[in-house]
């Protein structure tokens, strides 16, 4: 057993303990590559945990099924929301700052120590918070937002604490690996890949620094130090956590992107300023988006409310406007400068749709964009949030972002890690190309059936019955009905897709056949990466793009006039 589990930790490494990828052809040291590894799988053991919640809570939300009763729904809803959206993402975090740092600039990965003790930092805070969830009495079960003063157990903010300590001492590596890139060479520019990592790590400081703030200020009214805590207060401090937590995956993503449709598409860096620039600009902008969430909290002024949810977050929704503009140009240019692709979308259908890593990449893309971002912009405005707060319709947003955005991305990366790190092949390759679009198909439908019970009939988020009735009311939700069938039936869909994953990782990890050096798995874009030759990229028409990009922004308009419309249609309460 022990043989079995070190054997996917050693690769063939020279004297000094370096390899070169076959597929990408970085310098890649055994020290990054084992701890990417290490994270990675800690996540993927996360991300079970999280699944097999995500089938309690989807199958007591379908309430025909009604799984588990009203009494212990928080409980699992507190374990699917840690693990999946905390634990499962950000160990993956963490291997990718590694991938970013180290493996993209060719060098080892430093203070290993800290590694490694970062990681069982993580790992006893993750279970901590695990185990005070499950055993806090069904009153007391956090959710993800753990606010005061709910009576929630002190040990599950301590352990929040541990788990936020154990990942910024895990991150010093990285940044370890950017000061000894940098050093006595200060005007070499950092690859955009690890560019984007840095810039995930800064907004994670400033993160994990609220979230110690407010975890610790809930602990130490807890332990009795001080009589009161503000509530408004705490809320405002833990959405600094809260959200930005989510603007590190957001940033973690979008750099997978860029690594991913590279390495497995062939695509080109279009301008490297621009991109860049839409880096910058969400380390300007995009955490003050935070105060979307206290759209309807007392005590902030409108002006304020205002302020950082239109004008300063426009500057965020800008920068992802650009990335939405600047990948798929990256892969148009790329593919066109190679001869693969004629006509308007030729460079698409020629690419390689059979390959999980690149369908997950690109279905992230799109979903997360169309469903996710779309949907984050207008509920994340004051008038509009009118509409879609604390309802069905936000868990749509935010499955669509994290659910589909997020975990497709990270699919794809484990399933690139599967051949160029682990050296296996696909225990079966029909599987693993199937994985991507049963999950994009499937979760997508839940997700916007999630949406429209929410828009349509006002179904309210974390409520575990409402179709039937509103427990002690005579409020009748009962014309969401077949929505709900239709949720139902394709979060189960879902949920087997995520199962199928799992076993075509675990099963590829542990039954399939090991690849030989120099073989690329398959995974090599065709042309390779070399454009030596071809057309310089800015004679490349990306017309493809412009295409999809004025699709995008049609449905946009479309979807945000529609928002308002439904919005004005509400002052007829009351008249
Ligand atoms: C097949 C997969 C999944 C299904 C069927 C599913 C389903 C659900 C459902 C039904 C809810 C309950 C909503 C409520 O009562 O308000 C929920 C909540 C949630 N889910 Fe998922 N989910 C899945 C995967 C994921 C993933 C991968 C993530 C994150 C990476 C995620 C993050 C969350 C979060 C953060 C909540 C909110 C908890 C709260 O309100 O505090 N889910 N999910
Ligand atoms: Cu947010």
């Amino acid at each position: 057993m022990l043989g079995k589990v070190a054997s996917h930790f050693g690769n063939d490494y020279d004297a000094d303990g370096f390899r070169t990828c076959s597929i990408t052809g970085l310098d890649i040291h055994r020290s990054a590559e084992n701890h990417v590894k290490l994270f990675g799988l800690t996540a993927v053991v996360a991300l079970i945990i999280g699944g097999i919640f995500a089938v309690t809570v989807a199958l007591t939300r379908w309430e025909l099924i009604g799984l588990v009763g009203e009494q212990d729904y928080y409980t699992h809803l507190s374990m699917h929301a840690w693990n999946v959206l905390i634990f499962w993402m950000v160990f993956m975090e963490i291997a990718i700052l590694y991938v970013g740092g180290s493996m993209v600039l060719g060098r080892r990965l430093p203070l290993t120590v800290l590694a490694k003790a970062g990681w069982a930092i993580m790992v006893v805070g993750a279970i901590g918070i695990n185990w005070s969830i499950w055993t806090a009495g069904v009153q007391e079960a956090p959710l993800l937002t753990a606010y005061v003063p709910l009576d929630i157990p002190m040990e599950f903010y301590a352990f929040a604490i541990v788990f936020l300590l154990g990942t910024t001492i895990a991150a010093v590596p990285f940044f370890a690996t950017i000061w000894l890139e940098k050093r006595g060479a200060v005007d070499r520019t950092l690859p955009l890949v690890t560019f984007g990592a840095f810039i995930t790590s800064i907004i994670a400081v400033q993160a994990i620094l609220g979230g110690l703030v407010a975890f610790s200020y809930a602990l130490i009214w807890h332990l009795g130090i001080i009589d009161t805590i503000n509530t408004g207060v705490y809320r405002t401090l833990f959405w600094t956590i809260g959200h930005g937590s989510q603007q590190i995956n957001l940033l973690a993503m979008i750099t997978v992107w860029y690594f991913l449709t590279h390495v497995v598409g062939g695509a080109v860096v279009v301008s490297e300023k621009v991109s860049r620039s839409a880096f910058v600009l969400y380390l300007f902008f995009i955490n003050l988006g935070a105060a979307h969430h206290l759209m309807v909290d007392p005590g902030l002024s409108v002006g304020w409310r205002i302020f950082n949810t239109s004008y300063a977050f426009y500057g965020a929704a800008f920068a992802s406007m650009i990335h939405a503009f600047a990948i798929p140009a990256g892969l148009e240019a790329g593919r066109r400068q190679r001869g693969l692709g004629g006509g308007l979308f030729g460079w698409l259908s020629s690419a390689p749709w059979r390959n999980p890593v690149f369908s997950a990449t690109i279905f992230s893309i799109i979903l997360f964009g169309f469903m996710g971002g779309i949907t984050g912009v207008l509920m994340g405005q004051m008038q509009l949030n009118m509409t879609w707060h604390n309802t069905f319709a936000t868990v749509g947003h935010f499955h669509g972002t994290v659910a589909l955005g997020t975990t497709l991305a990270f699919w794809g990366l484990l399933f690139f890690v599967i051949k160029t790190m682990f050296r296996r092949d696909y225990i079966s390759g029909t599987l693993a190309s199937v994985v991507p679009y049963a999950y994009a198909g499937a979760m997508g439908i839940a997700t916007l059936a999630m949406m429209y019970m929410g828009i349509l009939y006002g179904v309210p988020r974390r409520t575990s019955s409402v179709v039937e009735n509103i427990p002690g009311t005579d409020f009748s939700l009962s014309a969401a009905v077949p929505l709900m069938t239709i949720f139902g039936i394709f979060a189960v869909l879902a949920l087997l897709a995520g199962v199928l994953f799992l076993l075509v990782a675990a099963g590829s990890l542990l039954f399939g056949k090991r690849l030989s050096d120099g073989d690329d798995g398959g995974l090599l874009p065709d042309g390779g990466y070399s454009t030596d030759g071809g057309e310089s990229v800015h004679a490349i028409e990306m017309r493809g793009t412009f295409t999809l990009c004025m699709v995008f922004l049609t449905v946009f308009v479309v979807l945000y006039v529609l928002n308002w419309y439904l919005l004005s249609q509400l002052w007829a309460i009351g008249a």
